[in-house]
């Protein structure tokens, strides 16, 4: 068992980049884990319904279905935000909640989001909104989903219809969240929805991710000419305890096929060759002037990190994961590894010389956590937190231009197929009661962000 550090507070030293009140620091929720109210106001079903409600697919059978109640309680949410002097909430919207199916604005849906947008504006928060958090309509998954090159079309509309209708709502757009899970666990290892499971789906299915999100990048930036564009990219940390040039490649290996899978073709329009030597076969079919689409100029790089893995060569093409034993991990089983995240800023910033402005846009733990006589005393979270933005600080103090840094999650959600045992906020959510519960965490930050900005 690792100890993990008694930090009782959380106050960054006097010449880290988190004091300066320019350095955004945020939180962070999606759709489809905080909403629930799936079938009201005539959204129409996502993969996430159907996925989730299969038996087998998620912990304890879990589903969306109810999940925080924010679609009734967001008045409460947007508060209890505000109450913490964050300076910005980075949301999703529900695709299939906002389109009807034969295309069109669904007016109930986006009227929501209409009325969260600009409650959270009128509390002075900035507003990172992402428009797509993994909830595919189920009826284009019936036609093929991310597979079928005509979903990046329909990708297309949906941010040209709804960038029209929220247009000066919003600070930042981001066209897709993480479409390395939604390729790889949705349609290469079927661990996500809609649970597909063959490697040659899961490079095509990326290729029209990045394909739709090229697309709708040229729709926001018509639609909506103040806000930023960018798109947010889950990365990894690769290392070997084997020395070997075979231990070594192993771990870069798992390093390009997590990260420049997939900023490789948006910030140098092309696949990197060497994977498909790892997927033989798994090329996928790419039209004439898709690699300049996809590469089309961003305004910022969304970058989510959570933690390290240890490969060593599979003796073939690949590498094998094996868990390094003796190191502090999360009740994800994730191993905790701060400098990974330096790491990884200072290597995008060496190896892409048209690197945009970065946002560390997701970056947390989960935690089992319990409320204790009315409080919540989240200590590893503290320490993660603290520990994860002097990543960032020494990152920046490198010269990466990292410009804010969004907390996930800010409450307790639907954790995926890991349901909600997994509890990531910094506020408790009791799902019984639907009772929130500011976390210690929270309270710190809180008290952090108080005293700059009275600096
Ligand atoms: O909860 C997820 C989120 O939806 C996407 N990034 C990783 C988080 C933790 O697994």
């Amino acid at each position: 068992m690792v100890s993990v550090a008694n930090d009782e507070t959380f106050t960054p030293p006097a010449d880290s980049v988190l004091w300066n009140k320019d350095f955004l620091i945020g939180a962070a929720t999606a759709a489809y884990q905080i909403e629930g109210a799936i079938h009201e106001d005539g959204r129409l079903p996502s993969i996430w319904d159907i996925f989730s409600a299969t038996p087998g697919k998620t912990l304890a059978g879990d589903t969306g279905e109810f999940a925080c109640d924010h679609y009734h309680r967001w008045p409460e949410d947007v508060e209890l935000l505000a109450s913490l002097n964050v300076g910005a909430y980075r949301l999703s919207i529900s695709w299939p909640r906002v389109m009807t199916i034969d295309g069109q604005p669904n007016e109930q849906g986006i009227a929501f989001y209409r009325k969260l947008l600009t409650a959270l504006r009128a509390k002075g928060l900035k507003t990172y909104v992402t428009l797509y958090h993994w909830d595919l309509p189920q009826h284009l998954e019936d036609k093929g989903g991310w597979v079928n090159r005509d979903t990046a079309y329909r990708f297309a509309e949906y941010a040209d219809m709804i960038s029209r209708k929220l247009a000066g709502l919003v600070d930042a757009w981001a066209t897709l969240n993480e479409p390395w899970c939604s390729a790889m666990h949705g349609y290469g290892t079927g661990h996500h929805a809609p649970g597909k499971k063959d490697v040659v789906f899961a490079t095509q299915a990326m290729h029209h991710l990045l394909l739709g999100h090229g697309l709708a990048v040229r729709h926001l930036r018509a639609n909506d000419p103040q806000a930023q564009v960018g798109i947010v990219a889950n990365v990894g940390r690769g290392t070997s305890t084997d020395s070997s040039a075979a231990g070594q490649r192993a771990a870069w290996l798992f390093e390009l096929q997590h990260n420049n899978w997939i900023l490789d073709p948006l910030l140098k329009k092309s696949y990197p060759s060497a994977l498909w030597e790892l997927w033989p076969g798994a090329e996928p079919t790419i039209l004439a002037g898709d690699m300049d689409i996809i590469g089309t100029p961003l305004d910022f790089l969304g970058i989510n990190y959570y933690f390290r893995t240890n490969v060593v060569s599979d003796g073939k093409h690949g590498y094998t994961e094996v868990d390094l034993e003796g190191v502090e991990r999360t009740q994800m089983g994730w191993e905790v590894y701060p400098e990974g995240l330096r790491h990884l800023l200072v290597g995008f910033h060496r190896d892409y010389p048209n690197l945009p402005p970065i946002y560390i846009t997701e970056n947390g733990m989960a935690t089992d956590d319990a409320v204790v006589d009315g409080e919540v005393n989240d200590q590893q979270r503290i320490s993660f937190l603290n520990r994860h933005l002097a990543a960032v600080d020494a990152a920046v103090k490198a010269g990466v231009d990292v410009r804010g840094y969004f907390i996930w999650s800010l409450m307790d959600n639907f954790e995926w197929a890991f349901g909600y045992e997994r509890r990531f906020g910094i506020i408790h959510v009791d799902y019984a009661t639907q009772k929130r519960t500011l976390k210690r965490s929270a309270k710190l930050v809180t008290e952090f962000l108080a005293q700059r900005a009275a600096q």
